[in-house]
């Protein structure tokens, strides 16, 4: 066959992962900013054979009814909330992320929005930078110690486990809460399992670590929020809607809680005019918890295999709707 399968990659990728592309598929790449608007989406993925997309661009049974050659829809990301997998399941479509390759510059980010938020590091440039540095003073941007405080990790999968090992080497106390106790992580790890309920009452930093599912659709409401300590601060990486943002707003203008580190949110780009983005209480990201060179030429070359198997008739390494290529005729 000498066409060349045709991939739609919705945003533009560090180099290595195109040309890895290019060598055995088309690449129709969508270059810039903003993200592809839906009727360009579908138009895209109508002519492609696989697709490479992102976070941002959420793949509905629309989408794919339109992609009447797609084979496989590969997600730039190790969650994959944004897509319907159930719906490419029953249409034969491959889905696939990229576990691993992220997990410790993810766990990287909470510990960089923890640090942040306990020692007012933004609050500190800025106050360097504004000219307010006119003398030395004990009482000035006092913090909380990281150091011996104890941390409660919510969900202690590959990144919540990457967090603790990061937390052991700052002498913290660590809880965990998780679907399924995990004795071996316990003993390597020497984290102590308990009810979310004891996890919020008793921890000084919350991490949160759970993909997003309907399970874990606000998680932390107003509920869970009053049974933090008043200082205690919460640490988010995962999904915005793991947390009632609304709530979480209202603790934070309240004094609930102390604090927050959040690089995601309930919609992404959240709006410059958040009531959130007021509170001097919070540290902010713009959803980059993966970003670095490294990582995020990890993630493309891991999409781009995936992509090649699917297309070559393989099962992809990291398929998620693992039922597709049970049976051996597939
Ligand atoms: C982002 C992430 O997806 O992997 C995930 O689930 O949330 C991040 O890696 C990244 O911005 C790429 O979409």
């Amino acid at each position: 066959n000498s066409v060349r399968p045709r991939v739609f990659v919705t945003r533009d990728m560090p180099q290595p992962a195109i040309d890895r592309l290019k060598e055995f598929a088309y690449v129709d790449l969508w270059p810039a900013f903003p993200a592809p608007e839906k009727h360009e989406l579908l138009y895209h993925v109508s002519q492609a054979d696989a697709l490479l997309c992102m976070l941002s661009d959420p793949i509905d049974e629309e989408v794919m009814a339109a992609g009447k050659k797609l084979r496989v829809i590969a997600n730039y990301a190790v969650g994959y909330d944004n897509i319907d997998v159930a719906a490419a399941t029953r249409r034969n479509i491959a889905v696939t992320n990229t576990p691993d390759v992220l997990t410790e510059t993810t766990a990287d980010m909470a510990f960089t929005l923890l640090m942040a938020a306990a020692r007012n590091l933004i609050a500190a440039d800025r106050f360097t930078r504004d000219g307010f540095w006119i003398a030395w003073h004990p009482l000035v941007l006092l913090g909380h110690d990281v150091s011996g405080a104890t941390l409660g990790i919510v969900g202690l999968g590959r990144i919540g486990q990457a967090v603790a090992r990061r937390a052991r080497g700052f002498g913290m106390r660590i809880l965990y809460t998780s679907r399924h106790r995990n004795p071996a992580a316990e003993a390597e790890l020497g984290v102590e399992y308990c009810s979310l309920e004891e996890l919020l009452q008793q921890s000084d930093y919350v991490s949160l670590h759970t993909p997003l599912m309907p399970e874990t659709h606000h998680l932390i409401g107003a509920k869970e929020l009053q049974l933090m300590k008043p200082t205690a601060i919460l640490i988010n990486t995962s999904r915005g809607n793991v947390v009632d943002q609304e709530a979480l707003t209202a603790a934070l203008q309240d004094g609930t809680i102390g604090g927050a580190g959040l690089d995601v949110f309930k919609e992404e780009p959240i709006s410059p005019d958040d009531p959130l983005l007021e509170l001097s209480n919070v540290v902010v990201a713009p959803h980059i918890g993966s970003a670095t060179i490294e990582t995020r030429t990890k993630m493309g070359m891991m999409a781009a295999e995936n992509i090649k198997a699917v297309l070559e008739g393989r099962r992809p390494p990291n398929l998620v709707n693992k039922d597709l290529y049970s049976s051996p005729s597939k």
